[in-house]
């Protein structure tokens, strides 16, 4: 049996949960890793990041490869193209969900809590989603997904990314500017009646909601405390 390290409000592994449950697998427990954040976690995990796919104890990190993999031994169906072109271009949108929208808006999530927010960080970050977004609304699909006129990878990737840019951004000062692009607005009104996509949606909220909490009653930053001295403590 395998598992898969995540956490509610991870939005790389809501990328896999996603595509979990679009496949329809359901031999994969799903969990929190224990240690999360902590020297014993990074012991087994170097890079220290969810998700990570524990294949009887080997572990594989990074959604992307995660989701290749799961691509891999669970072919149908298929999140990925009919043809080798068509694949090409579900991991280019898959790509710009990922590596050019969530990557920096992971970046800048911090400085919504930060006590004293860099601007030169929120301007370099957020205008290059400000970028990639508009980028994205040349490319999306204009038929309710991203590419294929079905559910791929693509969707997987994006999801998360846009959940990010509609709930996070304004915390760092920035309006979401997806209002203002036709094509990746309409895509996102109708990814967020998708099922497996609603799915991921309920969770990713519902580990906001938590951290906003922890944030709130001084638990989140307790808790950052004790892990930044532990990992000082173990030489990472
Ligand atoms: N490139 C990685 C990024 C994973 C990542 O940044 N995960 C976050 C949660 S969404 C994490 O584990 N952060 C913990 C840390 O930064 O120590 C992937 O695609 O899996």
């Amino acid at each position: 049996m395998m598992t898969l390290y995540s956490g509610d409000l991870s939005p790389f592994s809501a990328r896999v949960r996603m595509q979990i449950y679009a496949k329809g697998i359901t031999d994969i427990a799903i969990e929190l890793p224990p240690h999360f954040g902590m020297p014993k976690f990074r012991d087994t995990a170097p890079i220290g990041r969810i998700p990570v796919l524990d294949v009887d104890g080997d572990l594989i990190p990074e959604s992307a490869v995660i989701a290749e993999y799961l691509e891999e031994i669970y072919p149908e169906p298929s999140l990925l193209g009919a043809t080798p072109r068509e694949t090409a271009h579900i991991r280019t949108i898959a790509r710009l969900g990922d590596i050019y929208i969530l990557n920096n808006m992971f970046m800048l999530s911090g400085q919504a809590r930060a006590k004293t927010r860099n601007q030169g960080v929120v301007d370099l970050l957020g205008g290059q989603v400000v970028r990639n977004l508009k980028a994205l609304d040349r490319m999306i699909g204009q038929d309710g997904f991203a590419c294929s006129g079905r559910l791929t990878m693509a969707d997987c990737a994006l999801t998360p990314a846009l959940f990010m840019v509609e709930n996070v951004l304004p915390g760092v000062g920035m309006d979401s500017p997806v209002p203002s692009l036709a094509n990746v607005a309409a895509y996102w009104a109708a990814m967020k009646t998708n099922e497996h996509a609603a799915r991921v949606l309920v969770e990713l909220h519902r580990g906001l909601e938590e951290r906003r909490e922890m944030i709130r009653n001084g638990t989140f930053e307790a808790f950052m405390a004790k892990a930044a001295a532990a990992m000082a403590q173990a030489g990472y």
